[in-house]
């Protein structure tokens, strides 16, 4: 072997080692090591509550209405979907009606493609009517998972009429067609801001 190939060796094997060096002691497995600390960390940062969004709309009886709510937070834990409406009063003067219950139910489409239901609820005659629906996040997603788009199905069911108190002269029911209601949304996140 000439004196230039095993130069060539050498130089070649101090290169493989100061490589493997470089790659043991910096480069990407400090990298991983940061994002270990902070997957370890977040569980200490405080819980902070978002700010809370209400979104007004109108459903007709037996019908689908869709509202979009965006999350740009990472960490959250769970979030609170609330739908609230008021049924019409009832009708007085020339006749006397008492308003029956109308009834909604909602679908949550969370941004990892999970579907959560709310139970088909009437409000109480002559009262408002609510559904709350809390979502915990699954763990193996509460790093980013909430963030995207939360798609609300707002479901308009059965809306009861304005039925007469006395049936006497001949007074019918007055149709009831539909509903105001108001979504509200809010949730809780781990923060270190
Ligand atoms: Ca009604
Ligand atoms: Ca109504």
């Amino acid at each position: 072997m000439h004196r230039n190939d095993r130069m060539i060796i050498f130089l070649g094997i101090i290169i493989v080692v100061i490589a493997l060096v470089g790659a043991a002691v910096g480069g990407s497995p400090k990298v991983k090591k940061d994002g270990e600390d902070e997957e370890d960390d977040y569980t200490k940062w405080p819980i902070k509550d978002s700010d809370v969004k209400h979104i007004s709309g109108s459903s007709s009886e037996n019908s689908d209405e869709t509202v979009i709510f965006n999350i740009t937070d990472k960490y959250v834990l769970r979030i609170t979907y609330e739908l609230n409406w008021l049924d019409e009063a009832d009708t007085t003067g020339l006749g006397d009606y008492t308003n029956q219950p109308d009834s909604f139910n909602f679908t949550v489409l969370t941004p990892w493609e999970e579907a959560f239901s709310s139970d088909n609820v009437f409000n109480p005659q002559g009262n408002a009517g609510l559904i709350t629906e809390t979502i915990e996040i699954p763990e193996e997603v509460i790093k980013d998972g909430a963030i995207g788009e939360w798609t609300l199905m707002i479901h308009c069911g059965e809306c009861g009429d304005q039925t007469p108190r006395v049936s006497l002269g001949g007074y019918r029911d007055i149709q009831d067609t539909g509903n105001d209601w108001i979504l509200t949304r809010y949730y809780e996140f781990h923060t270190n801001n």
